[in-house]
């Protein structure tokens, strides 16, 4: 029989998403718990034409829970993400709380569902599988295939990252100082502390030691864990452009074995949850706007990289929905690998 859910930070970007991908795909449930932090609860919300109450996120919250929805940030899922594992949940954390976890596996369900098999439903045991950040999501969709076919020896990416990585509240401040800026006015700067219509600006994300922020180095650590690989070479720069939902990457690959463009973009085609957007003749290639709200990732801009010589390198531009894809998506496939 069907599965008992909860979603956990339902009333945020992601927890939205959760509910309406749940709601296209007519994944199956027993009963559904919506949980959120204090100030909501008690809301009303419908889905799928039933009414529910969102209840406030606590230690009681996971008794009978089959599947837990994590996407309430970090310490959220680090003080009750064990709490749900204890009653038997199986915990699928869209936080990077646990990602690097040695026994936790992140899962993309089309490029390592292995990592995930050992994880059984209702088996009296809970668990917790981790959902990669939305920017490895997005690039691993497009350099896995590729990577299975000739091994990625190199890796570099740039992204341009939408408002929506950052949360509800981003993409309204966005829309608001686009509007400010328009009428002359000061533009309101709550979330990022700076411009950001008409301008784009390095990851918000803190900067480490090395220079790196934390975005570009989940990145680097998280294709390296997803593709079993340490040895890998990974670098990004991850910058936060007035964009709405849908992030878009520049990816550069070096290759052990030749990988030629025709090729590569063949892979592409019949790679899942891919679409090839690569219309030289007329310039058409992958957008933000033509990716939001739609589940697959679109690439494009397929070329032999000119830097390497041979067929050795390959240069890509990405762009997948950062809500759907890079998190409730993504999260979801992974649930109903549990069914
Ligand atoms: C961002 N990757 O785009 C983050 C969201 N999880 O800022």
């Amino acid at each position: 029989d069907a599965p008992s859910l909860a979603v956990v930070g339902v009333t945020g970007a992601v927890g939205q998403e959760f509910l309406s991908v749940l709601s296209d795909r007519s994944f199956p449930y027993s009963s559904i718990k919506m949980l959120a932090s204090k100030r909501s609860a008690g809301k009303r919300l419908t889905f799928e034409d039933k009414e529910y109450i969102i209840e406030e996120l606590s230690a009681d919250s996971f008794s009978g829970v089959d599947i837990a929805l994590f996407s309430a940030g970090g310490s959220i899922s680090k003080k009750f993400g064990p709490i749900a594992i204890d009653c038997g949940s199986i915990v699928v954390d869209n936080s990077s709380a646990f990602r690097m976890d040695e026994d936790v596996p992140l899962v993309i369900p089309e490029v390592n569902p292995e990592a995930m098999s050992h994880i059984k439903l209702r088996s009296g045991k809970g668990a917790l599988i981790a959902n990669p950040n939305c920017s490895t999501i997005i690039c691993l969709m497009a350099a896995t295939p590729l990577h299975q076919r000739a091994k990625v020896v190199r890796m570099v990416v740039s992204t341009y990252q939408a408002a929506s990585g950052a949360g509800a509240a981003a993409m309204e401040e966005l829309e608001q100082q686009t509007r400010e800026v328009l009428e002359g006015k000061r533009p309101t700067c709550e979330i990022f502390k700076q411009q950001y219509a008409f301008n784009l600006f390095s990851h918000n994300a803190p900067v480490l030691s090395n220079g790196y922020n934390e975005e570009e180095m989940k990145l680097v650590k998280e294709t390296r864990k997803i593709w079993n690989n340490m040895n890998v070479k990974v670098t990004a720069t991850c910058i936060r452009v007035p964009v709405m939902r849908a992030h878009a990457e520049s990816v550069n690959l070096q290759f052990e074995e030749p990988l030629d463009e025709d090729t590569a973009r063949t892979i592409l085609k019949n790679a899942p949850g891919v679409v090839v957007i690569d219309d030289r003749a007329s310039n058409r290639f992958p957008t933000p706007l033509a990716v939001s709200n739609k589940d697959e990732v679109a690439v494009g801009r397929i070329r032999q990289d000119v830097s390497q010589d041979g067929n050795y390198g390959l240069d890509l531009f990405v762009c997948g929905d950062q809500i759907r894809k890079g998190a409730a998506l993504n999260a979801i496939q992974i649930a109903e690998m549990l069914l």
